[in-house]
């Protein structure tokens, strides 16, 4: 049987935080195996926000070496630059014509960026799920690997297929979103009702996946907490909740174990655990990080790679777009 399809995309916005890591990229990592997947360097999607053309050019070349570091083998897996490939801008025009004004002044990212932007409320930032269907829809994938806050955006991606399929016939497939456990939303770690964001201004409000462990111990030692001074996962705990879902990700041990682990300790004894435990699992990304960065040659080949790769897979889903809508053949 034909292995099914996986697509996900982050944006070279910065190192990667934890958030990310534990939301989108280690099941990003976890599912090659299994499945037909592509991963993609949003930097299309990143120019919604003002960026300086050097700093966006260093941090997706950054992103892309991040993504191989982190264990996404691009023998195995199709790891592409998105702007690389001109499908994506070609559908996204197509689908904004099938996507109503009304759905996306819904959409709860483009009320926060644009209340946290207010000088620079463009279009892109608005259309900007649009973009994002077109990149899921262009692959026919599945799945698609992302943390709980993209929800949202992948409600409205089925939306426009099924509206799609419902006037043209079975063109896309419908994806389904596919979330961690209980790491869908690692929280700040000075504000743990929001989520770990790379783009705050507080950088000790989160841990990037290249911080060195003295660094990451000493976050994790000034994270927000409470003052019952019981490591236990409860409502109304969300500082000590994070920790122990963080602590639970990179051991692999339950929150029960978790729990009996630290009957009877402090909070300090449990932080000191928790970033010792995570300075150790981002070690072997932090070296290969390092290798991969020495190597400008293998990156530009494999990103070149994975550009042809997924320019042929979806040229072919817009080849089929085009005639159905009526687009007359060159
Ligand atoms: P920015 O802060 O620039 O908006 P971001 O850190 O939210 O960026 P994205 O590139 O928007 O990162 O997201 C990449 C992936 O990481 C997405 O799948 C997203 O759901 C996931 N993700 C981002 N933050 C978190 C988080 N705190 N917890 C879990 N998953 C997250
Ligand atoms: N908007 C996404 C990044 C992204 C994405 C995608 C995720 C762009 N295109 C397609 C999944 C599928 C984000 O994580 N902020």
């Amino acid at each position: 049987m034909d292995k099914k399809i996986i697509f996900s995309a982050i944006q070279p916005t910065g190192t990667f935080t934890l958030g990310n890591y534990l939301g989108a990229l280690q099941n990003w990592v976890s599912l090659q195996d299994e499945y037909n997947c592509c991963y993609s360097i949003a930097n299309m999607h990143a120019l919604t926000v003002r960026q300086q053309a050097k700093d966006l050019r260093a941090n997706t070349l950054n992103a892309y070496a991040l993504l191989l570091a982190v264990g996404v083998d691009p023998q195995k897996s199709i790891a592409f630059i998105q702007s690389h490939v001109k499908c994506h801008a070609e559908l996204n025009w197509v689908l904004s014509c099938y996507t109503q004004f009304g759905e996306l002044s819904r959409m709860t990212q483009f009320k926060d960026k644009s209340a946290r932007h207010p000088e620079n409320v463009n279009a892109g930032l608005f259309t900007y799920p649009v973009l994002m269907a077109g990149d899921i829809l262009l692959y026919q994938a599945d799945f698609v690997p992302v943390g709980i806050d993209q929800k949202q955006h992948l409600e409205l991606a089925r939306n426009i297929a099924q509206r799609f399929n419902g006037i043209y016939g079975d063109v896309f497939t419908v994806p389904d979103g596919y979330y961690p456990k209980l790491t869908a939303k690692v929280m700040s770690l000075q504000d743990p009702t929001k989520k770990m964001s790379k783009s705050d201004d507080n950088p000790k409000s989160y841990i990037t996946i290249l911080d060195p462990p003295e660094t990451i111990v000493k976050k994790i030692k000034s994270a927000v907490t409470d003052s019952e001074a019981l490591v236990a996962y409860r409502e109304g705990k969300d500082g000590v909740n994070n920790l122990m879902s963080i602590y639970s990700a990179v051991t692999g041990r339950t929150l029960e174990q978790i729990t009996e682990e630290f009957a009877g300790h402090g909070y300090g004894d449990f932080k000191q655990k928790v970033g010792d435990a995570l300075a150790e699992s981002l070690r072997p990304i932090r070296e290969r990080y390092a290798q991969l960065m020495k190597d400008r040659a293998y990156l530009e080949e494999c990103y070149r790679d994975g550009a042809r790769k997924a320019e042929g897979v979806s040229q072919r889903t817009l080849d089929k777009v085009y005639k159905k809508i009526g687009f007359l053949a060159r």
